[in-house]
């Protein structure tokens, strides 16, 4: 099976987690993109979804699915979402889609987070996938200092030439050479340094479940 075949694949078996009736916490990426599409074919059992990108949000409502503002709902039961690596237990890198920060806003307003990822994602240890920090502009230049202080390499991320702006109007900085083996420690640490946003390491809003694509089909890692 293909990568695009497999994100199907768990794209599809996402909806069995979505609580008909209710508003869905739903992510970005190429394989939520696989999710989304299998949602239209339920999408008037749910209520609506609170979205992490302009990109879902512009997906969702060409579906039919009412978008919500995070501030006009509470709790969501469940976030569905990808992710750049996932580790044994859940913990994940993400952002390489740019929309971390959102997506850990509604990951943390969302009682399970159910990861969908191709089997290529799962890893032993985080970090051969540069981790994306979104960062204020200002404090780019301090904090790829910072992390070169730790052995690893900043870079700003470009989109057309130019550095990327987020939907938060922010920076990314791509950090590549880090071995995560405390994902917990490092996202607590690097979380409170001055002019960072948001770090792309999903500890504390680490994943409930899995669904993982593999050939032999849908894994579950809980
Ligand atoms: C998103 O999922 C991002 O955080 C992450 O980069 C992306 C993975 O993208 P894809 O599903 O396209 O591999 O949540």
């Amino acid at each position: 099976m293909t990568q695009d075949e497999l994100k199907a694949l768990v794209g599809q078996a996402a909806l069995q987690y979505v609580v008909p009736g209710e508003i869905v916490g739903v992510g970005t990426g190429s394989t939520v993109n696989k999710f989304i599409e299998a949602l239209a074919g339920m999408k008037d059992r749910v209520r609506g979804a609170v979205s992490s990108s302009e990109a879902s949000t512009a997906r969702l409502r060409a579906i039919g699915v009412p978008v919500f503002d995070a501030n006009e709902v509470g709790e969501l039961a469940v976030y569905i979402d990808g992710a750049d690596e996932i580790d044994g237990v859940g913990h994940m890198i993400k952002g390489g889609g740019a929309a971390l920060t959102r997506e850990k806003i509604v990951a943390a307003q969302s009682r399970s987070f159910v990861c969908i990822a191709d089997e290529s994602k799962l890893v032993p240890v985080l970090g051969t996938f540069p981790v994306p920090v979104e960062v204020v502009p200002m404090a780019a230049g301090r904090i790829a200092r910072q992390f070169a202080a730790m052995g690893a390499r900043a870079t700003l991320r470009v989109k057309d030439g130019a550095p990327l702006v987020t939907d938060n109007g922010q920076r990314i900085l791509d950090v590549a050479g880090l071995k995560i083996d405390q994902p917990l420690a490092f996202e607590s640490e690097v979380n409170q340094w001055p002019g960072v946003v948001t770090v792309g390491v999903f500890a504390h809003q680490k994943a409930s479940v899995c669904l993982l694509g593999t050939p032999s089909g849908v894994r579950t890692i809980k």
